[in-house]
């Protein structure tokens, strides 16, 4: 292949961490222009009286919210701790016309807003507006609308679990079970797919878990990124000699190799600890085939051990006790056949034969897995064979095993917890009725996808969003925003200035809120949230900075002033009151749902409290009060994929990105540097096609035959050879957002298949 350069696309060949993380961290330090003091006050304060890291929602090491070195979480804190600020002088410089062509990373880089604006049509521009009379405003829209289901209210899950749930308590009492939501996107193949797996929607491991396994098996997640806390586990983890082996199109460098910040001897030598034992580079979307090939090995090592005498390889009486469907599962995996696995999964039979040989040798296996698994159109499906493969060998509810969803934003486990959802179950509707004296509406409501229709076909008329940037982070964004601007209403809870914000409705706010790393004052004194993280710890979490400006409201004390402007003299509720204490809320909380018994009493133990996870103590809250083995019908291949000349694109983060914030344009482990157009390519597909590394090209997008694609369906990236498979692309989210039709989710969890839309790829004119 032609060697030529392409500009800021060079490889990188140190260690994930090291010391190019701590320069990194002086890097946002300095662009963000945080006072150096204020951030020794906040490292040396995250501490139990401390803040949690808005970063992610990796778990705190032996529960006391020590702080743990992390390049990404120090990014996700300088970010919100900047001393630039996107203030009225900002908003009366730029018309909203303007601001439209402006990046993303541009808007956000404005700083932290200050004060509550509103749109105002005649000038285009975003004016202040007093918050009373935002409020009075909000409420007499909502009140306006004939029909509650009109409106749409999202969360990004950045919520506290009180801001989260005095908003579901508002808007059930408004009347509506619409709550579209990030999870939708992220992990709600989990949330669907475990419940009829195995009776609960959440990871089964905790943190001590991790020191007694003797596998890790790791799909799809890129944790030196998304979770850089986790490293110190995996690093752990590696240096106990336990195999590490990791399914990923990617060879992600951190799942190679890792410098510990902390680790004075690695950073001294510039050594590092190998991570992965075992990198199997498999077909976007060829997870489905793995699992399937894997359990096929089982069960022929079982029948091999059995006639030779052996006990088997599978736990017979885990399976006999515990579980349903073992035979059906079997007769389907005697059906599969291996020349289609595989194809599918893009790996040798030996190789695939080699990851069953290991889970069969261990004893005590965790299985982690992140968007590479739930965001397909068989994200659910995804899910349940990572289970099936688990119960086979009784991998759930004994120390050391289970399953490790590796959750996204640092409360979305908690916000569903509290009863962010569209599909209510009978126990939140006695629950609320219990504690506020009116029976909230049954119906269920809709979900992201279905928001974003309503949305674009005109059928929704307001949105109100409890922070996140939900038209640009959902497919089809252009079609959704173009929806957003055909609304009589549109309201943001805010921290940062973003793309939905723009999209202004017929009356459209901006309303400024404090940040978890700030000092959240009230009428009874400082006030603490709390935030569930991925292994269903609930703990405090106190800000200590000072505001980013005087004028900025608690998202409790918004949702609450927003929920009296709306609906304030039909119900019965203290708004007020429960602003004013947020104990008040959590013991509404604990009154809603048992399971917070003792709620405050328990929040202010050091390190908070674990939720219980009945199949963690293997406890099946299932119909048939047993694990289910569910079966999924052939190897999830998408057919489009087998047409000529079709590629599978897969969409990623980079390293200096959080979501739909961008940092910075380097993504420092693959070797882009400054730069975020470029499409990673098999060196043999960009032959094929006789392109070049470097070459621009033009991406198409490819849904399946009847199905409409996404509004304005094509980009324009620089294709560079990178080591993918063949036949899979990689491109960044969200830029390739706009190639993917709303259409194109998973039917059964609602999570777009953002991770494997087949597309086709010319060269640019
Ligand atoms: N710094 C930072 N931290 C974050 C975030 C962030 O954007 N920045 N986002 C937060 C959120 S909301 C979330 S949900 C998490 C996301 O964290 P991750 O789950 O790590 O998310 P991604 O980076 O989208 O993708 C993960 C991996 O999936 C692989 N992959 C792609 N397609 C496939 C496939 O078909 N099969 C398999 N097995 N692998 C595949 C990719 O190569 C990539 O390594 O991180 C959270 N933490
Ligand atoms: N193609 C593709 N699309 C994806 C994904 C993918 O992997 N590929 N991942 C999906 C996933 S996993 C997720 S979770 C979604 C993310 O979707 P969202 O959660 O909607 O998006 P974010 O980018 O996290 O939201 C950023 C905005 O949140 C606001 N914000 C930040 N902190 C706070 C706060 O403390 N309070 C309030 N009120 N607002 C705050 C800021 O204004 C900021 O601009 O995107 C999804 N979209
Ligand atoms: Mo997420």
């Amino acid at each position: 292949m032609d060697k030529r350069k392409v500009p800021c696309v060079r490889p990188y060949h140190g260690a994930a961490g090291g010391w190019d993380a701590l320069a990194a961290v002086a890097s946002a330090l300095r662009s963000q222009e945080v006072i150096v003091d204020g951030v020794k006050t906040l490292l040396r304060n995250n501490q139990p009286e401390g803040f949690d890291c808005p970063g992610c929602a990796w778990p705190d090491p032996k529960h006391t919210s020590q702080f743990e070195f992390c390049e990404n979480g120090a990014k996700a804190v300088t970010w919100e701790a900047t001393s630039k600020r996107t203030n009225p002088e900002f908003f009366a410089a730029h018309t909203v016309s303007e601001l439209l062509t402006w990046s993303d990373y541009d808007l956000e880089n404005e700083g932290r807003l200050t004060h509550p604006m509103a749109y105002d049509a005649e000038t285009d521009r975003f004016v202040p507006v007093g918050w009373d009379e935002a409020f009075a405003r909000i409420g007499t829209a909502l009140n306006a609308l004939p029909d509650p289901d009109l409106a749409e209210f999202y969360t990004s899950g950045r919520a506290s679990n009180e801001a989260a749930f005095l908003y579901q308590i508002f808007v059930r009492a408004y009347g509506t079970n619409n709550f579209p939501d990030c999870s939708n996107m992220c992990h709600e193949a989990t949330s669907v797919g475990l419940p009829v797996s195995i009776g609960v929607g959440k990871g089964t491991v905790t943190l001590e878990d991790y020191d007694q396994n003797d596998l890790l098996l790791s799909f799809g997640h890129n944790p030196g990124t998304n979770h850089p806390r986790m490293m110190t586990t995996l690093r752990a983890t590696a240096r106990r000699g336990v195999p590490i082996i990791v399914f990923n199109p990617l060879k992600e460098r951190a799942l190679e190799r890792f410098t510990a910040p902390q680790d004075p001897i690695e950073m001294a030598t510039l050594s590092s600890t190998p991570i992965a034992s075992r990198i199997h580079q498999l077909r976007v979307g060829g997870d489905v085939a793995v699992l399937k090939g894997m359990m096929k090995r089982v069960l022929e090592r079982d029948a091999r051990d059995l006639a030779e005498g052996g006990p088997g390889k599978l736990d017979r009486a885990f399976i006999a006790a515990h579980t349903t469907g073992f035979e059906a599962l079997k007769a389907d995996l005697d059906a599969t056949d291996w020349t289609d696995i595989e194809r599918v999964a893009g790996l040798s039979r030996a190789a695939i034969e080699s990851a069953g040989d290991a889970y069969v040798a261990a004893e005590r296996v965790i299985i982690a897995y992140g968007m590479g698994i739930t965001q397909h159109r068989s994200g659910t499906a995804n899910v349940q064979q990572m289970m099936n493969l688990l119960l086979l060998r009784g991998n759930v509810g004994r120390p050391g095993a289970g399953i490790a969803p590796i959750r996204g934003h640092s409360n979305v486990q908690g916000d569903r917890t509290v009863g962010i959802t569209e599909i209510p179950s009978a126990a939140l509707l006695d629950g609320v009725e219990r504690a506020f004296g009116f029976r909230p509406p049954a119906r269920f409501g809709h979900n992201a996808v279905e928001a974003g229709k309503a949305i674009m076909e005109g059928r929704a008329k307001a949105i109100v969003c409890l922070g996140g940037n939900f038209a640009v982070a959902m497919s089809d964004p252009r079609a959704i925003q173009a929806g957003i601007r055909r609304l009589d209403l549109a309201v943001h809870l805010a921290t940062k200035l973003n793309r939905t914000h723009l999209m202004a409705a017929r009356e459209s706010f901006i309303l400024p809120v404090l940040g978890r790393t700030e000092l959240d004052l009230q009428a009874s004194g400082p006030q603490s949230v709390t935030v569930e993280d991925s292994v269903s710890m609930v703990h405090a979490s106190r800000g200590l900075l000072k505001p980013a400006s005087d004028q900025l409201r608690s998202e409790p004390a918004v949702i609450a002033a927003i929920a009296k402007a709306t609906i304030g003299r039909r119900f019965d509720i203290d708004w007020d009151g429960l602003v004013a204490d947020y104990d008040r809320i959590r013991d509404k909380i604990e009154a809603v749902f048992p399971e917070f018994k003792d709620y405050n009493a328990r929040i202010r133990q050091p390190g908070g409290f674990l939720l219980d996870v009945p199949a963690a103590r293997r406890v099946w809250r299932t119909p048939s009060g047993k694990a289910n083995f569910l079966l999924m019908d052939g190897l999830c291949e998408d057919p489009r994929a087998r047409e000529s000349g079709v590629l599978t694109l897969t969409t990623l983060r980079a390293h200096d990105q959080y979501n739909t914030t961008i940092y910075g344009l380097n993504d420092r482990y693959r070797g882009i540097f400054g730069r975020r157009d470029v499409l990673f390519m098999n060196e043999a597909d960009l032959a094929a096609r006789g392109l070049a590394h470097g070459d621009r090209v033009d991406l198409e997008s490819m849904p399946p035959a009847g199905e409409a694609p996404a509004q304005g369906a094509a980009l324009t990236l620089t294709a560079i050879a990178y080591d993918v498979p063949k036949g899979c692309v990689a491109a960044y989210y969200p830029e390739a957002n706009v190639l993917i039709p709303l259409a194109h989710h998973d039917p059964e969890s609602g999570t777009p298949s953002y991770k494997s839309m087949p597309v086709r790829i010319r060269r640019a004119a």
